[in-house]
């Protein structure tokens, strides 16, 4: 190859050409002069944002939402010092990024010279890595360790910080094609003797869950947990950064745990005797109170980084490799011993398979709706049934991204984006555009508060300038709603400076930078407005105005245990949605009542598991269904459905409660006991058979499910749960909690 005089500046371009990058997004200054320059007629793309931090947000929309290595560039001194909160946010998410900041010439460099600023001690405890490059000669080398680093184990933001001078100084281009990083060795294969040991416990379990992390979706391992899970049937939690490693379409998907987790989630965790952990880092959100996390599983943990093994929890087998090689490794060692394993212990998983179905039934995730003002739990489903699992959402920090992430299917990795570890707000715009950029293929939301919002603004140039289709929606609370939630439950409803009383006017606002946008009141409006902001070519800005003291439940109270979640509102005898202390909102009810009979009559839509959600209530709730008929009515979709249920008393009230707050439930009314009679045989007419019944224990054996007294069943879902806190409260005041 002819070697070829060049700048500092065109080698850096050259090697970034190399490493494949398609789009730098960045901010020019002075010391990045050499660069800008020779950027004038290269063929990289660069997005021009409107402020250095969201340089850095958006190359993380691109990385996540491509999987390669998002590059973001800023100039010395403050554009430098603004990246700053994009790194550490990458940081904590390990999203890979590589940024290229100016320097002030090396003759300068210590002399406090104009927008000097020490990057490389600024950025170094929020970097995988850093470099500042003194020689020329280096640059290629360090460039493709930058990426090198930024990309494998466990992926992070490298930033390289070059001097003006060393940009503007020639030399002779020397490609660099081998790369030595002493002391860096990302591991891959697990230890074999290891994988032998995780895959013996596994069929030792009864009880076994997966709780699955960012980890899966930065080794592009979903089609290996796929396999594995589906070798057991194990129940799967995926967190925050994990939502997508594992389709939501997927039968062994429960939801996300921990602080906003689900309460299947939460009670999967707590009751299960194996946690098998992949890719996760027991984050505090997802723990709760270490002492009571799990207090009965034996642990497997993988993951990339070997210092996160063991770090916040004992586990018995710690396997350091790349998940998605271990998963393999597990996968082929469990196909193996299948035909001499699988039996052990399956009926007790299927139980188990059955108790995580029964808990998801009994408190699911719901979206309320209400027709004077428009909820923001509405709003997500509305999403999501515009999504169907296929939409890129980028969130924001707050109510809003607990609530997508609650309720907005994805089924697939690299959909969901939000930052998780750093909770930056002013994320979710600036991310949503390097997320078009890398996706010009899929639908993109950008998810916002109208706190988060009014931080990006100046990003909407960038929206309109590169005419990037991305929907922004604004989940319009009036508030710092995640704060506000916290001052109303944990310091006496004294809201102190969380009000956003001033809004612009999103039409006006979207007009002034030449795009569509307009504000959203009526819950009536809701759906077509979102279905035709979607369907119209082009960005659109939609303000959502919400109910504006909703909050987000469950909810683990800081400092609590996961099982300790409260339920919310509809949990407690009271329906108010005002403001309440948290003493005043319900846990699962603790008494129990006499042996009674009540019939109800359900109008319901015929929709894909409506019947089961239910029949999984009733029995949840430890309630014979003595008789259940259903009958189309006039209405073409909808069916009558009656039952006779018998059960304790306090439990019958709850379940005609719960039932009424499903979703595909019209109306639920309340029969005398005369009019629908037990059944010696369960009456299945055939339009039931119409009902999606699919994942449900055969109809006829729910109906005739004899009660927990007649079965001598020892140990009830509700009596465990009941037990369970008698026994930790006993051991606590013994001054003996679980020991891990
Ligand atoms: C940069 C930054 N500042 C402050 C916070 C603390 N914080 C977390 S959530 C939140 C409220 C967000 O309000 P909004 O964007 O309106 O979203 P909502 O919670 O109402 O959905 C705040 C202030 C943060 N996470 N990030
Ligand atoms: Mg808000």
């Amino acid at each position: 190859m002819t070697k070829k005089m060049m700048t500092g500046a065109e080698i850096l371009l050259e090697c970034l050409a190399r490493e494949g990058v398609e789009c730098i997004f960045g901010y020019p200054g002075g010391a990045t002069l050499p660069l800008y320059d020779a950027l004038y007629d290269h063929g990289i793309r660069h997005v021009l944002m409107r402020h250095e931090e969201n340089t850095c947000f958006a190359a993380e929309g691109y990385a996540r939402a491509s999987g390669k290595v998002g590059v973001c560039c800023a100039t010395s001194g403050p554009g430098a010092t603004n990246l700053i909160t994009g790194l550490a946010d990458a940081h904590l998410d390990s999203v890979p990024i590589v940024a290229i900041t100016g320097q002030v010439s090396t003759k300068v460099l210590g002399t406090t010279g104009f927008q000097e600023a020490d990057t490389f001690g600024i950025s170094l405890p929020c970097t995988k890595h850093n470099y500042q490059v003194r020689n020329i000669e280096d640059l290629p080398r360090v460039i493709h360790e930058a990426f090198y680093i930024a990309s494998t184990g466990r992926p992070g933001p490298v930033l390289v910080d070059i001097p003006k001078d060393i940009q503007q100084a020639r030399a002779v281009y020397v490609p660099c094609d081998e790369l030595d990083v002493p002391g860096y060795k990302p591991p891959a294969k697990g230890d074999p003797a290891l994988i032998a040991q995780a895959v013996q416990m596994i069929w030792a379990s009864a009880r076994p869950l997966v709780y699955a992390g960012g980890g899966i979706v930065s080794a592009g391992a979903t089609v290996e947990l796929r396999e594995f899970v589906s070798l057991l049937g194990i129940p799967t939690v995926c967190t925050l950064m994990g939502l997508g490693g594992l389709p939501s379409d997927d039968p062994n998907f429960v939801s996300m745990p921990g602080m906003h987790g689900s309460y299947a989630a939460n009670m999967g965790l707590t009751e299960c005797d194996l946690l098998i952990a992949l890719g996760v880092r027991f984050d505090d959100r997802v723990t709760g109170k270490l002492a009571t996390f799990a207090p009965h599983a034996r642990v497997i943990h993988v993951d990339v980084d070997a210092s996160e093994l063991g770090k916040n929890r004992n586990v018995e087998v710690a396997i350091a490799g790349d998940v998605k090689c271990v998963l393999r490794q597990m996968n082929d060692l469990l196909k193996e011993t299948q035909p001499i394993c699988a039996e052990r212990h399956a009926a007790e998983r299927e139980t188990w398979r059955r108790q995580v179905r029964v808990w998801k039934a009994e408190y699911p995730l719901e979206s309320p709706a209400s027709h004077e003002m428009i909820k923001p739990q509405q709003l997500m489903a509305e999403i999501d049934r515009l999504s169907a699992g296929a939409a890129v959402v980028v969130s924001d920090v707050g109510q809003h991204q607990m609530w997508a992430a609650q309720l907005i299917r994805f089924n697939e990795p690299r959909l969901w984006l939000n930052s998780g570890g750093l909770g930056s707000m002013g994320f979710g715009l600036p991310a949503a555009i390097g997320a078009q950029v890398a996706r010009p293929d899929r639908p993109v939301f950008a998810l916002v508060g109208d706190g988060g919002f009014q931080m990006s603004i100046p990003e909407l140039a960038t929206v309109a300038n590169y005419k990037l289709p991305i929907k922004i929606v604004i989940m319009n609370n009036g508030h710092l709603g995640m704060v506000r939630q916290w001052q109303e439950l944990f310091h006496q409803n004294r809201l102190s400076h969380v009000k956003l009383d001033t809004f612009p006017d999103a039409g006006k606002l979207a007009e002034a930078y030449g795009l569509r946008g307009l504000t959203l009141e009526d819950p009536k409006s809701l759906a077509q407005a979102l279905h035709d902001a979607a369907s119209t070519p082009g960005p659109c800005l939609l303000n959502v105005k919400v109910t504006p003291y909703e909050n987000v439940y469950p909810m683990v109270p800081s400092g609590a245990g996961i099982h300790e979640m409260v339920l919310g509102p509809e949990y407690d005898s009271s329906e108010s949605t005002s403001p309440q202390p948290l003493a005043s909102l319900a846990r699962p009810s603790e008494e129990a009542g006499p042996v009674t009979q009540k019939s109800l009559a359900v109008l319901l839509e015929n929709a894909t598991g409506a019947l089961q959600r239910i029949l999984t209530i009733a029995t949840a709730q430890c309630c014979t269904v003595k008789s259940l008929s259903a009958t189309p009515t006039a209405t073409p979709g909808q069916l009558k459905v009656t039952m006779a249920l018998e059960g304790d008393a306090k439990a019958l009230t709850r379940v005609a409660k719960r039932v009424s707050k499903l979703v595909n439930v019209l109306e639920t009314t309340e029969l005398p006991m005369e009019a629908v009679g037990y059944a010696e045989e369960p009456r299945l007419p055939s339009e039931l058979l119409q009902l999606d019944l699919e994942g449900l224990d055969p109809v006829t054996e729910l109906v005739n499910l004899p009660s927990a007294q007649e079965s001598g069943q020892p140990d009830t879902p509700k009596q465990s749960f009941r037990a369970r806190r008698k026994r930790w409260a006993q051991e606590c005041d013994a001054g003996a909690g679980p020991v891990l």
